[in-house]
């Protein structure tokens, strides 16, 4: 039975007085309640039909049309609303340097329902794409300072005072610059990790085919089956190279002219360390000032190893010993052995022994004859 039509179900009720003159009958469904009867004069005409006659009929029945309709919207939330993500987007990072990886969310349960969210950066060499479980799997086995960082936000109380955490490697200097949480309240918004690589994060071109950094990254909310993934693939990690020579001065001590492969004889050893950090495939080179001088007398460096008058020539090598040396220019060159060094993957980096050995033309008397000469770390 639907609102347009109404049946009339019982028998109205008969008013009569002592008079005799009304009668009246309710027509009445559902079957009429005490608080119906209780209804006003206006109530009574707004809800129900009320005829008045002379006559009763057992069984009657009439049409009632609907003349108007209210219409109110209502809604309502039941909590336990999926977390999502729905954005990742991570600005060029490079080693040493704060990059930020924005991490978009919608929730309805607002975005004070986030419990934890966890980043996994992984170095994915040949663009080999690891499964979201493998990655998941990389970032708790062995750490890896080159090629793996994790990173956890924790819920704080207040919410604004939550934050990331390096949680892997626990050694090296991956670290987190700042973290920005978005409004408790809203339903969506924007969660910032910055983060500073490791020197020695492995360097990325990015792109489809290349060497790049996979980022997966983790959001879970109050209802804890429910943890939404998305993933970031194939970033770029810029270059970094570093390199330092200890001790700064070394010495061939007191030289005859006309001598040849004179080494190094302070320090005893013969050489001094170049200790070099680079986070890609690189080498090792070397050239010198043209002009050695004591201030008084202008020595010039010979490029071909055969020094005449006031020159001098300078050859470089791995070690102590002069075979496999070459000669040193004004202009960098590969020390021999070097031209391909490996990326480090410790940030202690590498240390190369550099022995040097000087031959001198014909060069009058005199002390005190200083240049220089440079080491680079050429990432190509
Ligand atoms: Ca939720
Ligand atoms: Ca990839
Ligand atoms: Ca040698």
């Amino acid at each position: 039975m639907g609102y347009t039509e109404k049946t009339i179900t019982s028998l109205g009720l008969i008013i009569a007085g002592i008079l005799g003159i009304v009668v009246a009958i309710f027509v009445l469904s559902p079957t009429p309640t005490v608080s119906a009867l209780a209804l006003t004069p206006g109530e009574l005409g707004a809800q129900w039909v009320f005829v008045s006659g002379p006559e009763v009929h057992a069984t009657p029945s009439l049409t009632l049309n609907v003349t108007g309709a209210g219409a109110v919207t209502a809604n309502f939330r039941v909590s336990g609303d999926d977390t999502n993500i729905t954005a990742l987007a991570l600005g060029a990072m490079t080693s040493q340097v704060s990059s930020s990886l924005t991490i978009s969310v919608q929730d309805n349960d607002t975005m004070d329902d986030t419990q934890s969210i966890r980043v996994i950066l992984l170095f994915d060499p040949s663009d080999a794409d690891p499964s979201e479980g493998a990655i998941t799997a990389a970032a708790t086995g062995a750490e890896a300072v080159d090629t793996k960082a994790v990173f956890t936000w924790t819920k704080g109380s207040p919410f604004s005072s939550s934050s990331f955490a390096l949680t892997s490697p626990t050694t090296g200097s991956w670290s987190v610059f700042s973290t920005i949480n978005p409004t408790s309240s809203a339903t969506s918004g924007d969660f910032a990790l910055n983060l500073v690589p490791s020197p020695v994060a492995a360097f990325a071109a990015g792109g489809v085919g290349a060497d790049g950094g996979d980022v997966l990254v983790e959001v879970t909310d109050s209802t804890t089956t429910d943890t939404d993934s998305s993933s970031l693939r194939d970033q770029a990690m810029g270059a970094f190279a570093q390199i330092s020579v200890n001790p700064a001065t070394v010495s061939f001590g007191t030289l005859t002219s006309n001598s040849n492969d004179n080494p190094i004889t302070d320090p005893g050893s013969g050489t001094f360390d170049a200790t070099s950090v680079s986070n890609q495939v690189h080498a090792l080179t070397i050239q010198a000032t043209t002009t050695w001088s004591n201030g008084a007398t202008d020595l010039t460096l010979g490029q071909d190893g055969n020094p005449g008058v006031n020159q001098i020539s300078l050859k470089a090598d791995d070690d102590a010993t002069v075979a496999d040396a070459q000669f040193v220019t004004s202009t960098a060159a590969d020390i021999t052995g070097h031209s391909t060094d490996s990326r480090d993957t410790s940030e202690t980096g590498t240390v190369t022994p550099i022995g040097l050995f000087l031959d001198l033309g014909t060069i009058s008397a005199g002390s005190d004859f200083e240049g220089t000469f440079t080491i680079i770390v050429d990432g190509g």
